[in-house]
């Protein structure tokens, strides 16, 4: 089986990876080394920044790292690339509060993962699920803002599904299928 290194601290993003390269014959392995996440308007930037700080450390093996956010309509957007910082200050209760008088519960989600070599430039795989924010807290599988998001499509949040059935839904899910299929051209599989 080969394997394939997952630049993150975040075991939910690992679980999630693991569970939908599993049956493809690629093994997942977390390598928790940081990297700063830069103030910036795009995921992309922030990914991006981070592949050349990793290669700045030295390393060598090709890697992936990932950088998600969750974006609401009725907050414009917010909070977005600052989602992390948001998490872990106001929480999922300060969301829900900033949205107590707001009729627009739309969100997306989105994850943009980031493919690199030691050297040279990463290639990008982005992926997109659009839902709504609940009122209320439900469910207690996943993880960050899992409990307040049903994505369209299904009528329980992300946090009421086993792993399998986010993948199926889920932003992480189709970006890890277009990276998926990159690394299946690119022979990293092995027969
Ligand atoms: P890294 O080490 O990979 O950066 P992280 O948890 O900091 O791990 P991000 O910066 O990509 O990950 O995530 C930004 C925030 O969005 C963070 O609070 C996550 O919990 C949350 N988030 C990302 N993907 C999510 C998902 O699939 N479900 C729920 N919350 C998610």
């Amino acid at each position: 089986m080969n394997t394939l290194y997952f630049i993150t601290g975040n075991k939910g993003k690992v679980h999630e990876a693991t569970e939908k390269f599993r049956p493809l014959g690629i093994n997942i392995r977390q390598k928790n080394l940081g990297y700063p996440e830069i103030q910036t308007d795009t995921l992309e930037d922030v990914a991006a920044y981070g592949v050349t700080h990793i290669q700045k450390q030295g390393i060598d093996h090709g890697f992936i790292l990932e950088d998600a956010g969750i974006f609401i309509d009725g907050l414009q957007g917010f909070p977005g690339v600052y989602s992390s910082y948001v998490y872990h200050t106001i929480g999922l209760q300060g969301i829900l509060d900033l949205l107590a008088n707001t009729l627009k519960c739309t969100a997306v989600f989105r994850s943009v993962f980031a493919y690199a070599e030691p050297k040279g430039d990463p290639h990008f795989f982005i992926g997109e699920c659009l839902g709504k924010i609940l009122k209320e807290e439900k469910g207690s599988q996943g993880f960050g803002y899992d409990p307040i998001f049903i994505p369209d499509g299904s009528d329980r949040t992300f946090a009421q599904m086993d792993t399998s059935e986010k993948n199926q839904f889920s932003h992480r899910g189709k970006s890890l299928e277009k990276l998926y299929n990159f690394l299946n051209e690119k022979k990293f599989m092995k027969n």
